[in-house]
């Protein structure tokens, strides 16, 4: 583990190149084509994914926001004295605001995000804005077991885990998700998190394929990192960003289909892409209230609250060990 000193601290437990390559190569290869979501947040990703949760199609950020904002008070009634805030995928910090504004004595707060650069900058910049909190940044793959235990606990853990990045799990492994939480945690923790809903289709699919094509550039900007990272030659203008709703799924698939039949190089690997072949990059699964409570009660947890937008849109869960 490299311990990196910065105006907040940062743990960096990642070693992101080899992982990487071996993913994109094994993704690449497969029948369909495939790539793990995460690989789309690289610096430029995450800002774009900023960008993203602005939109007016998105109305997942805005309205988890609403509720956040409406009910604060009430869900960090839940958190007691003295606990530690984790911020799973903390990226831009405004959501976890709205909840340090309201709890004044955590004994501290720990970013978690995959992307370093970009979780050392939104670190940094909430640390100046609470000065007297202790904020350690965690650089991990949080879809992964990571130690918990140099922390010193004094009250509860709480885990923060919103924006329903959980969606963006295939269930089988966002079950083994909750199991893994639910060992880094000890009994009376709480996870409070994030659930985009099922809804009108063409809601959905509208989100997912803005009117400004930043969703566009979110998808394809994983080509370019490709290039960059791993000495690939796709051309990006050879490629389209294609999302939809599967229904029998319930889930917004993310595609980057190839507008010709081509082959690209990966670090002199050649990759055979057929007119019309997708690379799958994305899944964001959609929930109802009752599917998720059962999923979460199945993998040892229990929902005390659900917070929801009249529009029953989004929604927002404790759950406690
Ligand atoms: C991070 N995650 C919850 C987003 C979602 O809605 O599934 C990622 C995203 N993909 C395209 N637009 C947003």
């Amino acid at each position: 583990m490299n311990v990196q000193k910065t105006s907040v601290k940062l743990l960096d437990v990642q070693s992101n190149t080899e992982n990487f390559r071996l993913e994109v190569l094994t993704g690449l290869n497969k029948e369909p084509k495939q790539l793990d979501s995460k690989w789309l947040y690289d610096e430029k990703g995450s800002s774009l994914f900023e960008k993203i949760t602005t939109l007016p199609e998105y109305y997942l950020t805005r309205t988890e926001l609403l509720i956040l904002r409406r009910y604060a008070k009430e869900m960090v009634s839940f958190f007691g004295e003295r606990a530690i805030l984790i911020d799973l995928g903390s990226g831009s910090s405004e959501k976890v605001k709205i909840l340090l504004d309201e709890v004044p004595d955590l004994s501290a707060y720990i970013p978690v995000d995959i992307s370093k650069e970009f979780l050392k900058e939104s670190a940094t910049a909430l640390a100046s804005e609470y000065p007297s909190l202790k904020v350690t940044a965690v650089c991990a793959d949080y879809t992964k077991l990571f130690d918990l235990s140099s922390f010193n606990q004094e009250g509860k853990m709480i885990v923060f885990f919103p924006g329903s990045t959980i969606g963006n799990f295939e269930p089988s492994h966002a079950e083994a998700f909750f199991k893994r939480i639910s060992k880094m945690l000890t009994k009376g923790d709480g996870l409070l998190i994030g659930i985009d809903m099922k809804k009108d289709p063409s809601i959905l699919n509208r989100a997912y394929n803005d009117s400004f094509g930043i969703t566009a550039a979110f998808n394809l900007n994983v080509l370019a990192r490709i290039n960059r990272e791993l000495q690939a030659d796709f051309q990006l203008h050879q490629f389209e960003h294609y999302a939809y709703y599967n229904e029998k799924h319930e889930r917004i698939e993310m595609h980057i289909q190839s507008l010709v039949d081509q082959v690209v190089t990966i670090d002199r690997m050649p990759i055979l892409f057929k007119k019309g072949e997708t690379i799958h990059t994305e899944n964001s699964y959609k929930y109802d209230v009752t599917t998720f409570k059962t999923m979460v009660e199945k993998n040892g947890f229990k929902t005390e609250k659900v917070w929801t937008d009249p529009d029953s849109f989004f929604s927002v869960h404790y759950l406690t060990l």
